[in-house]
């Protein structure tokens, strides 16, 4: 059996259209385990490291501006490892095809994406593409010490002096 992870965000217009748990339901049927989840900003920096494959083409900014809750006034994503067996091929299946029109009916880009007129895909959630692209997202949105599994090789640092926000 491999075990994989994968990077699941639930991206703006998912939030802003209540469909959280409804996502999250549908990935159950997965069987995967959920080993990091957070409500995140997403930076300009984040965002264009995110989609750092796709810079060279015309959609890019817009992509930046949705994935950034520019074009929904929610700035915010939820941002969700997954791990077990096959997670990417089952979370992909379960996701559908990245054109939202083209998505199978029944899968969660089928069901809830759209196509604006100006031509973003809205397509409500982002999963990995392969191990390789999973390691890369993940270690790009998460610190080792917010999954509750070793994904990858990580090292101690000891930080003097570093500021940090406590409760008062
Ligand atoms: P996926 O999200 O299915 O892995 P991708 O990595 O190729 O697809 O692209 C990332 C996002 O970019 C995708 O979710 C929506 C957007 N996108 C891709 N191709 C597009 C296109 N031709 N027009 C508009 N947006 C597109
Ligand atoms: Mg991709």
């Amino acid at each position: 059996m491999t075990n994989q992870a994968t990077l699941i965000l639930i991206k703006p217009d998912g939030l802003k259209k209540s469909l959280t748990g409804n996502i999250l339901t549908r990935l159950s049927e997965t069987k995967l385990e959920i080993v990091a989840a957070k409500i995140t900003r997403v930076s300009q920096g984040l965002a264009e490291e995110h989609y750092q494959h796709l810079k060279d083409k015309p959609f890019f900014e817009d992509l930046i501006k949705y994935i950034r809750g520019e074009l929904h006034n929610r700035r915010k994503v939820m941002a969700l490892v997954y791990w077990g067996e096959d997670a990417i091929t089952k979370c992909r299946q379960l996701v559908g095809s990245t054109n939202p029109e083209e998505a199978e009916a029944t899968s969660i880009r089928g069901s809830y994406g759209r196509i604006t007129t100006s031509g973003v895909y809205e397509n409500v959630i982002h999963v990995s593409s392969d191990e390789k692209e999973a390691q890369r997202e993940i270690r790009l949105w998460f610190q080792p010490d917010e999954i509750i599994v070793n994904l990858y090789p990580s090292k101690e640092v000891l930080e003097k002096e570093k500021k940090r926000k406590t409760w008062a």
